[in-house]
Parts: C-alpha cells; structure tokens; sequence
C-alpha cells in the first residue's frame, strides 16, 4: 500500500519486506486491506494501524494488526510494537 505524507507530500510503499514493518510479506496476508489513523501512544504524531486479516500466526489465517508510529522523523521511524489479534 502506498502512504502520502500530508505534510511533504513524500509517498512511500508499504509492505512487510521493509525492516520498519514486522514479518514477512506472503500474497495471501492481505496486508493493508484495512487501515486506520489514530494516535496509539498519544505523543501527537499519528500512527498507523494496518490490518493483515489472513495472516498466518499461531493458527492459519489468524490476522493481525501493526502499528506503525509516526515522529515528526516520518511515518515507522521510531520504536515500533506489534500488537497482534485476531481480525
Ligand atoms: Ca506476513
Ligand atoms: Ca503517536
């Protein structure tokens, strides 16, 4: 999926291949049919949450969701975490 910064007008690709999204990418994840723009840790920079429904975790197709962070540095350039669940 593709994110434009709103500030730069920067676009940037995302999938699982880059070292700021955790996992490996697979064509049948699905990574980024759904997404959401909040801020998770309130620090005023938004964050993105990417939803991966057919991700393969402890069970076949058990999805999950990742939070990118955003910094003033740009969208995954700072700590990162991989809150999982079910989608
Ligand atoms: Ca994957
Ligand atoms: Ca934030």
């Amino acid at each position: 999926m593709t994110v434009v910064d709103g500030r730069t007008g920067t676009q940037t690709t995302l999938d699982q291949s880059l070292p700021e999204v955790p996992d490996t990418a697979e064509a049948s994840d699905r990574f980024g049919s759904s997404i959401a723009v909040v801020d998770v840790n309130r620090d005023g920079c938004a964050d993105l949450a990417i939803g991966t429904p057919y991700e393969d975790l402890t069970a076949p197709d058990a999805g999950q969701v990742d939070i990118l962070y955003g910094t003033p540095a740009g969208l995954g350039k700072g700590r990162r975490r991989r809150p999982s669940s079910r989608v």
